[in-house]
Order: structure tokens, then sequence, then C-alpha cells
């Protein structure tokens, strides 16, 4: 998944050169549960706007470059840069918010950490990447092992065949030039944090290993389960067990040829999870030398007509959106910054979150697991992307994959989406469709969405989007009240659901700053806010098909769309909450909203 377009010609040529013996990179479920050996901490880095790391000097021709690891030694001979002497970064984080200098630094950058290992026969050794944003090219001990496209989603190398036994390098190109054919593409209305954004470890599994799995609860039932245990390494027969201790239950199978174990067994006693009782069980799995852990839940989620059910009953998203920003700034990754931004939403009384605008860290969704908050997990396929590149369509369709394969065990997530405000096209439509299609493909059990712009004539929303063909849950995004009309306006507009299927309002809002007031006609103040909050809840008492809420959004966040001096100062302030934590009036609005929506009718529609 790599693009050539964005390198100059000679680093292309070699880069070229090196692919040529790179291994295409893996996803290894479940990463967390295996034994890790970490490589977070401070990592040496050179930033490298001429790409000079390439080794492309013509007149100096050094064909691994940067690659190399070399060190400058005094008398000796002539050396340019040495990662040993160079200031270091924290991985994970990204390398905007770490160092001033590099605020606005989109290109390429080069970090390096040595470290020690010692092989053991019999087994695999991965380098596991939590996020790399944007491409990524890997090397260790100057070897060439793999490449990345894509900021928000893991990926692994395998290096069992470059490591020695002691002393190790790792160097990594990361680059986050914005490219006209990546996903997502020249502008977005976020921050483009660089780096090596999410925890980096080193994977040790034996010779056979579980690669991937899936159990989860069959449609119309309420204890039956059906899955597969995917391996590699295993010769055909090699036997599977299954077990979940608290039901006392151990199943076994056996691979076929292409290593997969398929296993479908009633659990008898099985407690569903939901948003009230977000029940998770351990389970286990064995096979040959392998044995992986999880802690995962089983639900059912369905359409019926207009109705999203869960576990058989229909169901309102009190949700809201969000972006992967740290309440201190910066991209968020660790345990505590998904605390508080799930914190938030559990505060507003929230069944349901979005999680815009591409895959959020694992911790986040096993978080919304154990807190039973319902996720909408979508990938950056953002306003209007190169849809008649099939590159783009590759690494669209790869970051896909790799969202759905991280996730798809975890009960939290119900809706994967495949864009955002997407203007309508055949190309678009074409291209939309192949990622339904493969996303109903590698996961048959949960709901596919998209964000749509919603159209008006006159006070009237058109909903005529093509695209919903395609979708079993329809999310609108508009913006009455602050892009569109007044916001005393917004009870005059009517909707309706032509295609009878499930509708939420994916976004509304209005920009705040906090601490800001004024009269309620004065924009960005809180005062303004709160009342297109407010004119929104009369328009949505007249949708019956509405199925769920996720207004835009839960915390301010840093844009370089939003320039306006004293009151955006490069941050979108349509949060609920400030990027330094302080509450708005509309937060208050929206909790009372959702508590009040829920004592009418629980989580039931
Ligand atoms: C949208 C986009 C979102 C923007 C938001 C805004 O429609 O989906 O990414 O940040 O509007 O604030 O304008």
């Amino acid at each position: 998944m790599f693009s050539m377009f964005r390198l100059p010609l000679l680093a292309a040529v070699v880069f070229l050169t090196l692919a040529a013996s790179a291994q295409q990179t893996t996803l290894l479920v479940d990463v967390d549960h295996r034994p890790q050996i970490s490589l977070d901490g401070p990592w040496h880095y050179i930033v490298d706007p001429y790409r000079n790391g390439w080794g492309s000097n013509p007149e100096h021709a050094s064909p691994n470059g940067y690659a190399k690891n070399a060190h400058y030694v005094p008398g000796g001979p002539l050396l340019q840069y040495d990662f040993s002497r160079s200031p270091t970064l924290n991985v994970p984080g990204d390398w905007n918010t770490q160092e001033k200098a590099l605020l606005y630094y989109e290109g390429l950058l080069w970090y390096q950490r040595n470290f020690t290992y010692h092989p053991r026969p019999h087994t695999h050794l991965f380098l596991h990447f939590g996020a790399a944003n944007y491409a990524a090219h890997i090397f260790v001990n100057d070897q060439h092992v793999c490449d990345h496209e894509g900021g928000f989603t893991p990926f692994d190398c395998e290096i069992t065949n470059v490591v020695k036994d002691g002393d190790n390098f790792i160097v990594a190109a990361i680059d986050n030039t914005r490219t006209v054919e990546g996903v997502p593409t020249l502008r977005t209305d976020w921050w483009n944090y660089g780096g090596l954004t999410r925890p980096v470890s080193l994977v040790e599994l034996p010779d056979t290993y579980i690669d991937d799995y899936s159990l989860q609860l069959r449609r119309d039932t309420s204890d039956r389960i059906d899955g597969y245990v995917h391996l590699i390494g295993a010769a055909p027969g090699t036997r599977v067990t299954v077990s979940i201790p608290a039901l006392h239950l151990e199943k076994e199978s056996s691979t076929d040829t292409n290593g997969r174990a398929e296993f479908s067994f009633a659990a008898p006693g099985l407690e569903l999870w939901s948003p009230e009782h977000p029940r998770l069980y351990d389970i286990s799995m064995t096979a040959g030398p392998d044995h992986l852990t999880d802690t995962i839940g089983f639900r059912t989620i369905e359409v019926r007509g207009d109705q999203i059910l869960l576990n058989g009953k229909s169901i309102f998203l009190r949700g809201v959106t969000y972006h992967e920003e740290a309440p201190n700034g910066g991209r968020a990754w660790s345990e505590q910054e998904a605390e508080t931004l799930l914190g938030w939403a559990h505060e507003l009384h929230c069944n349901f979150v979005r999680m815009a605008h591409y895959p959020h860290a694992e911790n986040e969704t096993r978080l919304a697991d154990k807190l039973g908050i319902l996720v909408w997990s979508e990938i950056p396929v953002y306003w209007d992307i190169d849809w008649t590149s099939p590159h783009t369509l590759d690494v669209a369709k790869h970051q896909l994959w790799e969202m759905i394969r991280r996730d798809r065990n975890k009960p939290s997530v119900i809706l994967w989406s495949l864009s955002n405000e997407t203007p309508q096209s055949p190309a678009r439509d074409a291209f939309l469709h192949q990622l339904a299609v493969a996303a109903r493909s590698q996961d048959p059990t949960r709901l596919i969405t998209s964000a749509i712009v919603t159209h008006f004539k006159g006070t009237t929303a058109t909903l005529d989007d093509p695209l919903g063909k395609d979708l079993d849950v329809l999310g609108y995004n508009e913006y009455l009240g602050w892009y569109q009309g007044t916001p005393a306006e917004i009870p005059n507009y009517t909707w309706q659901d032509p295609m009878g299927k499930p509708v939420i309002m994916s976004e509304f809002g209005a920009g705040a700053k906090a601490g800001l007031h004024g009269p309620v006609t004065e924009m960005y103040t809180e005062e303004y806010q709160v009342n297109v909050y407010q004119q929104q809840f009369r328009m949505f008492a007249k949708m019956p098909f509405l199925r769920g809420l996720t207004p835009w959004c839960l915390m301010d966040f840093r844009s370089p769309l939003r320039q306006l001096p004293g009151i955006q100062d490069g941050y979108n302030r349509k949060g609920l909450v400030s990027n330094t934590g302080e509450k708005k009036q509309a937060f208050f609005a929206l909790q009372d909203y959702y508590a009040r929506r829920q004592q009418e009718t629980g989580n039931r529609q």
C-alpha cells in the first residue's frame, strides 16, 4: 500500500529497488493480549523536507541513505547525519505538538531506535505499529521490511529473517505529506498530525499462530455463536479449541486447507452485551503451540424497516461525534485520554459515539466495550477524494479491511462507515459501492452507513443521494442555523424518509468560544450555540423515523481551516467542551435532552 507519487523520481527508483525485497504488512488481531516488548519511549529523529535520507544524492550515492544508521566518527570519513547525535521524540505521539518548530510540518521525518533481542527457534517476530501517519517505510538493520499507507490503522511487519542476536536497530521513514490520491486527500477539517502516533512493539509468535478470529452471536438467536479462528503455518486438520470458562464451554474444530477452523455452537446461559449491561466474557483460543485470550461480548445488531434493533429490540442512539484529539492538545492515544473523552460522552448520557473521521485507537473501542457505549467507526474517505484512481480505491479498501479486522470482535462497534460528505457523482457511487460490498463480505454481522450531505429545496430536505441504496443506516449531516438559515427557522424544516431506512442525524451543531457570552443572535457565543441545539431538538420531534443523533462535536479541535482571531485561533469551535476542557452551555442542554429521552423511553425507541 504505497504510492510512488509523492517521491521525486530518483528517490522513487531507489525505493523501487528496495521495495522488491520488502514484505507486505499484515495485521495480527488482538495484539493487546499478546506478550509484547514495548518500543515506546524516545526515538531519535531527523526532519527531512528534501528527502535526503533516501540516499538520492547522485554525487555520493548511498543506496540506503539514513536507513543505514551510520555513526559519525571524529577523524573518520565524511558523514552528514548521525541519529545517535540527533534529538528525540516520544513514541507514541505526533511530532507537531512535541516540538514547536514542527507544528506545521508536513513531510518526511526519519525515526530511529535500537533494541536488543535474542531470537528463539520456531518463533516469528513482528514489529507492530498501532498507527503511523501517513505513509510508513520501515527498515530493520538496514533491510527494508515493509511499507504502509494510511494514518489511522495498525499494521505488522514480519522481521524474523532480519533480526540478529543482540543489538538491532529500526529506522522508520514517516511521511505525512498530503497527496491527491491519498485517503484522506489534500483538504480536511482537522490537523494532519504526523508521526508514530500510537504504540510500537515487538510481538513474538510461535511457528503456528492465530492471526485472526471472529466469534459473533447469530442474528435471531440469543445463544448461538458462529465464527472462525484463522491460523498461519498450520497443516490442514490442525485442532483448534475455543473456550469460554464462565459458560463452562469448550469447543473444538480443525483447520481446512486455508488455515481456517469454523465454529458454530450453542452457548446456554449467555448474557447479552448491551449499553445497560455491557457483559464481557474472557475467551481463550488454543491452536497447536499458540494460545490467545480476549475479552469480548455478544449481541446482535440489525435493521428492520426504519428501526435499528439491538438484541432484537429497537434502540435510539444518543450519541456525539469526536475527533481523536487529546484534551491537552495533539493526537490522543493513551488510555487516560480515552477515559476523558468517553467519560464526557458518558456524562452526556450517551449510549453511542461516532468516532470521526478515521479509525480511533484500539483502547477507545475496548473502553467503549467496557462502558457500554455503541460505536460508529469510519475510514477517512472524506469530502472529495480521487474517485477514479485505482490507487485511492486500494488504499481505502485496505484501511477498511484493517479497521474491520482489528475491531470485528468488539461488541460496542455496530456501524462501519464508508465515507463522510462525499459529493454525488457516478464515479463516487461506483467507488463507494465497492467499499460497501467489501465491508459486507468481511463482516456480515454489522451495519453499513455513511454520513451524507443534506440538500434542501426551500425548507424541505431532499434525501435523494443514490449512496443510500448501499447503506443499512442513513447518516445525514446538516448545519441548519449555522452554515444555512437562522436558528429560529430550524423547526420549520421538514424531513421525510423516502428510502424507509433508519436515519441518524450524523452531524449538526454550531461554533461557540467557551466563556464568550452575548445575545442569542450573536454567532460564536455560548447562547447562540445552545439555541441551535434547542431549535434542532424541536425539529427532531417531528422526525418519527429518527433513530439517533451524533451532534458535531464533543470537543473543540485544531483545524487549519479555522482562522478567526480571538475566537477560533486555529480551532474548530463546535465542541460542547473546549480544547482545554471547559464545558459550554450546550453540553448541559444536550445532557438534559438525553436524560429526558432516556427517562421517557430507556434505550428504546
Ligand atoms: C462537516 C464535516 C466535519 C466538519 C464540520 C464543520 O460537515 O463533516 O468534518 O468539521 O462539518 O465544522 O464544518
